[in-house]
C-alpha cells in the first residue's frame, strides 16, 4: 500500500519496495512483542508512536530541519559527544541498527563471520532501507572493536564516515589522546554545521542532554521495585528510542511516564506476580529492532529488571559535571564523562566487572544474562571474567551468543527456561 510518505523516502534513493517490506515485518514483529503485553502504562502510547512513525514522522522532522539550515550527525557509537553537536545547533541521530534485513548484501562485501550489527548498518546502506543514514550530513565511526574500525574503511566507500579515535586504555596518554580525539571532532562539527560552539551552547547542550539521562535513572529507580512495575522490553524500547528521538520531547515524555510509573509503585501494582525471577541482562548494545532475548526471557516467566549495555545504563548512568563555566573546562568536564564508559573493548575494564555486580545487587536479581552477539570477541571474551565477578557474589549468569536470526529461538528459550528455573 503507497504510504504518505513514500515521496520523501524516495528523494532520500530508498529502494521503496524493500522498504515497504521491511516496515510490514516491523509492524508485526512489534504487533507480537509488544501489543500484545498485559498492564502497560498508558504512557508507552507515546512510545508505541513514536515507534510506529519511526521511518515516517520522525524522518519528516529530520527533513524539516534540514531545510531549515539544521545538520543530521549519525553515530554508531555512545562514544560520540552528542553535546558537541548539539552546541553546535546540529541533531545526533543513533544509527546502530539491529534487524538483519541487509544481511545478504552486507555478506557481499564483509565477512560471513562478522557481528550481526556491523553486517546490519552496511546492509541497511547496501540495500538503500534506512532513511536515518541517508538524512544524514555528517556520519561518524570510531575505532573501538576491529570489526567495526575496518568495516567503516568499507562503508566509505559509500558514504564519507568521519571516525574517533577511542583509546583502548585509560591511562594519562588515552585521555590525553581522547581530548584532542574530541577537539578534532568539535572541528569537524563546527566545520559541518557552520557554527562555532559557544560556552553558552555548550552548557544548555549539556543540561539538555543531563536532563535526558536523569530521566532514564529515574525510571531505572523506579523500575526496580517489587512487583516489576514495567516490562524490561518496554524499558528497552524506552532506551532504543532515546537515540533518534527529539532530546527535549522524549524528556518530558519519559519525566510524564515515571509520574505514572511512580503512582503504581506506590500502589504496590506491577506487571509480574511479586515472585517472579528478576534478572539482569549484559553486554552487546539491543539496537532496534533486536527484541528477541528480552522477548524470550519474559516468555520464560522471569522479568528483565536491568540492561547492563550500551542501550541501557552504560549509557545513561554518568552525568557531564555541570560546574565548570568556561569552554575549556565544559570541553573537560565532556571528555571527563566519555571516558568512563566501561565498553569491553577497554583494556583492562575492571570497572565494568564491578559496576556489574553492584547493579546485580542494587536490583536483587537472582541472575544475569550475558549477551553477547556472535563473533564479537570483546564481549564474548570479557563474559569469562563477569561470570566469575557474579559468581564471587553468589549470583548465577548464563551466557548466550546469538545474532538477528529467528532460528535459534527455540533452543535459546529452552536454555532460558533451564536458568529461570535454576534461579528460583
Ligand atoms: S561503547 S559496546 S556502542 S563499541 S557487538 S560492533 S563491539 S563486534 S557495539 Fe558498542 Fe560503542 Fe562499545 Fe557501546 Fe564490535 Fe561487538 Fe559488534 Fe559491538
Amino acid at each position: 500500500m503507497p504510504s504518505s510518505y513514500d515521496q520523501m523516502w524516495e528523494k532520500l534513493n530508498l529502494d521503496l519496495d524493500a522498504h515497504a517490506g521491511l516496515l510490514e515485518v516491523l509492524g508485526k514483529f512489534y504487533g507480537d512483542i509488544y501489543m500484545s503485553q498485559e498492564g502497560r502504562l498508558r504512557g508507552m502510547e507515546y512510545l508505541d508512536f513514536v515507534l510506529s512513525e519511526v521511518h515516517g514522522l520522525r524522518i519528516q522532522e529530520l527533513q524539516d530541519a534540514k531545510a531549515s539550515g539544521k545538520k543530521v550527525v549519525g553515530t554508531f557509537c555512545v562514544f560520540v559527544p552528542e553535546e558537541i553537536v548539539l552546541a553546535a545547533g546540529g541533531i545526533q541521530v543513533g544509527l546502530c541498527a539491529g534487524a538483519e534485513i541487509g544481511k545478504t548484501e552486507a555478506e557481499k562485501i564483509l565477512p560471513r563471520n562478522t557481528c550481526a550489527l556491523i553486517k546490519s548498518f552496511v546492509g541497511f546502506k547496501l540495500a538503500r532501507l534506512c532513511p536515518y543514514l541517508e538524512s544524514c550530513d555528517l556520519i561518524v565511526g570510531e575505532t573501538t572493536c576491529d570489526g567495526k574500525k575496518k568495516a567503516y574503511e568499507i562503508f566509505a566507500e559509500y558514504s564519507p564516515v568521519y571516525v574517533m579515535e577511542i583509546p583502548q586504555m585509560k591511562n594519562a596518554c588515552d585521555r590525553e589522546l581522547w581530548k584532542s580525539e574530541v577537539l578534532r571532532f568539535k572541528g569537524a562539527v563546527e566545520d559541518a554545521t557552520g557554527n562555532k560552539i559557544t560556552a553558552q551552547g555548550l552548557k544548555d547542550a549539556i543540561h539538555l542532554l543531563n536532563a535526558r539521562r536523569r530521566a532514564l535513572q529515574r525510571l531505572n529507580v523506579l523500575r526496580a521495585a517489587v512487583p516489576t512495575p514495567i516490562s524490561g522490553r518496554d524499558v528497552l524500547l524506552i532506551n532504543q528510542i532515546s537515540f533518534y528521538d527529539d532530546p527535549v520531547r522524549f524528556t518530558a515524555k519519559i519525566e510524564e511516564l515515571c509520574n505514572e510509573l511512580e503512582d503504581r509503585v506506590k500502589s504496590g501494582a506491577g506487571v509480574v506476580d511479586r515472585g517472579i525471577p528478576r534478572l539482569m541482562l549484559s553486554g552487546c548494545p539491543m539496537a532496534v529492532p533486536n527484541w528477541k532475548l528480552p522477548y524470550i526471557i519474559e516468555s520464560s516467566g522471569a522479568v528483565v529488571v536491568g540492561e547492563e549495555s550500551c542501550i541501557g545504563t552504560r549509557n545513561t548512568r554518568d552525568l557531564v559535571d555541570e560546574s565548570a563555566s568556561t569552554l575549556d573546562s565544559m570541553l573537560d568536564a565532556v571528555v571527563y564523562r566519555y571516558m568512563r564508559i566501561d565498553c569491553a573493548c577497554f583494556t583492562p575494564n575492571e570497572e565494568r566487572l564491578e559496576n556489574i555486580v553492584n547493579m546485580a545487587k542494587e536490583l536483587k536479581v537472582q541472575g544475569v544474562i550475558h549477551y553477547g552477539l556472535s563473533f564479537c570477541q570483546p564481549y564474548a571474551i570479557e563474559a569469562f571474567k563477569v561470570e566469575k565477578a557474579l559468581a564471587g557474589a553468589g549470583i548465577p549468569m548464563l551466557s548466550i551468543e546469538t545474532d538477528y536470526g529467528m532460528e535459534d529461538v527455540e533452543q535459546l528459550k529452552t536454555r532460558v527456561e533451564a536458568f529461570v528455573e535454576m534461579t528460583r
